[in-house]
């Protein structure tokens, strides 16, 4: 294999680990009650931050969930700096006020995580229209979740965005679950990329548990919508292994589900892709796990030696 090749299905793999190793470090101080707030973790997630991302620069620009460490790691984001605000430190990107769900950092093209459900798809639609009204060649990319597709924002915003022909990519990333309900509870569609034909744009699906389709299908959706062809809708098909947010029984869905889609899990699906292709040698991969897990050990203890904000901060970056 060529170099640059195996430079980049490095790249993606790494960027899968540092998500993985960061979401299991938030379980495990999750659990020890050392992070303050909700933790809404993408563990089984990460094809897809990985694989989107990876086609993006740093001026593209992106709006993530309440579900978001993925993206915004996958998009550049400063593992210190977000490990910080989950433990509420003035180090922290919100200067430890917002946590897991306000995280944002224009440098690197984050414009925000959002705590509310679906609230990243009209920002989108006017991250969109800026773009075109620039004359930009970024592209913005909307992530957002299946029960979001059900939301009257989702719907007004793609049937602007198409009208406007704006450059954006609706990355749904269908996890079959909205909190404790199941996709076919939530919505009468199969495929939410059907949704698409509503609005005259192409809709796509891929195997959001496998980052390599990712990639693809992605590089083909941005393609269309910087060529001026609008935007898109890509349906990523996968599966939340967390509860909902931790803490979460899921006493609503069984054990054999979640064996079964364990079994499917994006790390281990490029391993054993990887090692039967020989694109690398056991070791090799290891030694990017080693590396990603030392990483977010370095983000823990760059939180704890952190101070905690000064009440006085309790009324910085306020309107009035
Ligand atoms: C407007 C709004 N309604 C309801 C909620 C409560 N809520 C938080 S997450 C969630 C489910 C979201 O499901 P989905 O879009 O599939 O994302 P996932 O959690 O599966 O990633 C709901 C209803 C909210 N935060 N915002
Ligand atoms: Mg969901």
């Amino acid at each position: 294999m060529l170099e640059p090749q195996k430079k980049e299905l490095k790249s993606l793999f790494e960027t899968m680990c540092v998500i993985r190793c960061f979401e299991e470090k938030g379980v495990e101080l999750t659990a020890k009650g050392k992070l303050p707030g909700f933790l809404h973790l993408y563990i089984g997630e990460e094809a897809i931050a990985a694989g989107v991302c990876s086609n993006l620069r740093r001026s593209d620009l992106i709006t993530s969930t309440h579900r978001g460490h993925g993206h915004l790691i996958a998009k550049g984001g400063d593992v210190d700096r977000m490990m910080a605000e989950l433990y509420g430190k003035a180090t922290g990107y919100c200067g430890g006020k917002g946590g897991s769900m306000h995280i944002c950092d224009l440098d690197c093209g984050i414009v925000g995580a959002n705590g509310i459900v679906g609230g990243g798809i009209p920002i989108a639609a006017g991250v969109g229209f800026s773009i075109k009204y620039r004359k930009s060649d970024q592209v913005a990319v909307c992530f957002f979740g299946d029960g979001a597709s059900n939301q009257g924002g989702f719907h007004e915003s793609l049937n602007m965005a198409s009208i406007w022909n704006l450059p954006i990519v609706y990355v749904c990333e269908n996890n079959q679950y909205g909190i404790s309900l199941h996709c076919s509870k939530h919505q009468n569609v199969e495929n939410i990329a059907d949704r698409a034909k509503a609005y005259n744009i192409p809709g796509m699906i891929c195997d959001g548990n496998d980052v390599l389709d990712v990639k693809e299908k992605s590089s083909e959706a941005i393609a269309l919508a910087k060529n001026g062809q609008g935007p898109v809708l890509l349906e990523c098909k996968t599966y939340r292994i967390r509860g909902h947010a931790e803490g979460d029984g899921c006493n609503y869905r069984s054990e054999r589900e979640v064996e079964e889609w364990l079994a499917k899990d994006p790390l281990k699906n490029f391993r054993r892709q990887a090692l039967s292709k020989a694109w690398f040698a056991e070791e090799e991969l290891d030694a990017v796990w080693d590396a990603c897990v030392a990483k977010i050990e370095n983000a823990v203890q760059f939180a704890i030696g952190s101070s905690y904000p000064k009440p006085e901060a309790l009324f910085e970056n306020v309107y009035v």
